[in-house]
């Protein structure tokens, strides 16, 4: 076995246990296309999706051009299903009442009273304030007038349809980019637009976020964002890497259903990025997609899974990932993808006898060019040989956890930052005895757990780990504690609407273990578990302390 996978084997295949933001939809029968077999089958042109700072000013202004047309069609009407609020409404309105003749128009100053009020905000550190999908909030209900109820999406969230589900979602956005003004009708043409993606591992162009974003007059701006002085987040390329070359489908990408809480993605990048660093409308799941950036964040993310594909193969990917049906009520004259079919998905709680719309199986975007793009990036990901380079620097004598002053993990992050600016507020305690002999990973694992009951609102924050020897104090405010002692962290995205549940979190430590049998056997541990975020109604009541369990998995 390789030093690289040996290494990642011990300390990087982490999971976890949480709770779903959905339950998984069963595979169900295929019902009629509504699209010609010819049309959706025929070989689709790749598009190639690009990193938004190498686009061309042409590229640049047909991106633009696309997004804010989606907002003209959504002033036009709110219930477009190509429109901006609506494609926003598909990560997560699961219900809204629709006027019957679907029109409703909005103005332009009904988005952008929409686009600038204060919304809900979900992890307790305000007051509850609007849901984008509560439409009376912001427009002027007629009395009287007839609606029915219709199904925009719901985010897959905490499992492993994670990063499935968001590839759906982006290939229907692009379609949506595509259609906005393929004519060039009110300015460029918009029928070649690849959505591009923002590389959060890299220094920003802008002040804190890709350039084309940080401009007022561009269609691509929000106000909401914040744009305060932040350190780099909790997203290295090193870390990254170290992620894509684990062949371990669940601990990357998540498991079934309250197996994991969501794979090192979801929990080690993408959560901390919504809530910390971008924050904004991308702080809460109902309005995350209100924000253009949301696009852009999700496509890396989007390309991170691809290149998961290319390095291991899509047969890897496990479970229910593969043939569950992604949730979404889409436009019917947008292409849809290769292979799709409808299946049945949720029965509506209308009690019609309908079902949920869904933008087809998982499977069917495993072949991105099938679907008809592409990504053009030509050094977004560190080869393989740099991470053992990395963990040879900072492992010279072996992996011997706490004898060298950055633990991998540390090293792994490099200058990103684990917190997100909030203060640490609370410090779980526990204690653990170094084993006498090895644990055999083919058979048990070192598992360190903690739990959070459930509370309302359901608040967001960060976990570190540290373990670090019994005579030593936990420093965790001292820089060169962190770095020695930090064995792994993660993030917990606060959902709102989703707060009747425990979640309770698993962390795989057999290979740091297993690294302490040799030299430090019978020596004592001490764990903490060092909670941050800014809600104001967190408690250390509401955490249970954390243990070391050896569990048998055969
Ligand atoms: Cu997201």
């Amino acid at each position: 076995m390789t030093i690289l996978k040996r290494v990642l084997g011990m300390s990087l295949v982490l999971i976890g246990i949480s709770a779903a933001c959905v339950a998984a939809q069963q595979p169900a029968t295929p019902a009629t296309n509504t699209v010609s077999e010819a049309n959706q089958n025929s070989a689709r042109e790749v598009r190639y999706r690009k990193n938004i700072d190498d686009l061309t000013p042409d590229e640049l202004a047909a991106y633009e051009h696309a997004v804010a047309r989606l907002k003209v069609k959504s002033e036009e009407n709110i219930y477009d299903r190509t429109g901006f609020i609506w494609q926003a409404w598909v990560h997560d309105c699961s219900s809204i009442d629709v006027f019957d003749g679907r029109a409703a128009p909005l103005g332009a100053a009904g988005l952008n009273n929409l686009l600038t009020s204060p919304l809900y905000v979900g992890d307790g550190s305000s007051p509850p304030r609007l849901n984008s999908c509560e439409i009376r909030n912001f427009l002027q209900v007629p009395g009287g007038t007839a609606t029915h109820k219709e199904y925009p999406g719901r985010c897959e969230h905490q499992k492993n349809t994670f990063l499935q589900w968001h590839r759906a979602q982006l290939y229907y956005y692009e379609k949506a980019l595509q259609a906005a003004d393929p004519e060039g009708q009110y300015g460029p043409s918009t029928k070649d637009v690849a959505l591009p993606y923002w590389n959060f591992t890299q220094p920003p162009s802008g002040q804190r976020y890709p350039q084309a974003f940080e401009n007022p007059d561009s269609p691509l701006f929000d106000s909401a964002r914040t744009t305060e002085p932040h350190p780099k987040p909790a997203a290295s390329p090193e870390l990254l890497a170290s992620f894509i070359y684990n062949l371990d489908w669940p601990a990357f990408g998540g498991d079934e259903y309250g197996t994991n809480g969501g794979g090192a993605i979801e929990t080690r990048m993408h959560n901390g990025l919504h809530f910390g660093y971008i924050n904004g409308h991308m702080i809460d799941n109902t309005t995350a997609a209100m924000d253009p950036i949301f696009f852009v964040f999700h496509n890396f993310i989007d390309y991170i899974l691809e290149k998961w594909i290319q390095t291991h193969d899509q047969e890897q990917i496990t479970g229910t990932g593969r043939d569950n049906y992604m949730r979404a009520e889409q436009d019917d004259h947008l292409l849809k993808p290769v292979g799709f079919d409808e299946g049945s998905g949720d029965p509506k709680r209308d009690d019609s006898g309908d079902y949920t719309r869904n933008m087809g199986q998982a499977k069917i975007y495993f072949d991105t060019q099938q679907q008809g793009y592409a990504f053009a990036g030509t050094d977004e990901f560190l080869p393989p040989a740099k991470i053992r380079t990395l963990i040879d620097r900072h492992q010279p004598a072996g992996f011997v956890f706490g004898d060298n002053p950055m633990s991998l993990y540390s090293a792994l992050l490099g200058n990103a930052s684990l917190s997100p600016g909030a203060p640490f507020k609370i410090k779980l305690s526990g204690t653990y005895e170094i084993p006498d002999k090895t644990i055999d990973e083919q058979s048990a694992r070192a598992t360190l757990s903690f739990s959070r009951k459930s509370v309302n609102p359901n608040y967001s924050f960060h976990a570190d780990v540290y373990l670090y020897p019994e005579d030593i104090k936990g420093e965790i405010d001292r820089e060169d504690f962190r770095n020695r002692y930090l064995v792994t962290n993660r993030a917990h995205w606060g959902l709102s609407h989703h707060s009747d549940y425990t979640l309770n979190f698993k962390e795989h430590l057999t290979g740091i273990i297993n690294s302490l049998v040799d030299k430090k056997q019978g020596e004592k541990r001490n764990i903490t578990v060092a909670i941050s975020g800014k809600s104001e109604s967190m408690n250390i009541d509401q955490f249970t302390p954390p243990s070391i369990q050896i569990e048998v998995t055969q």
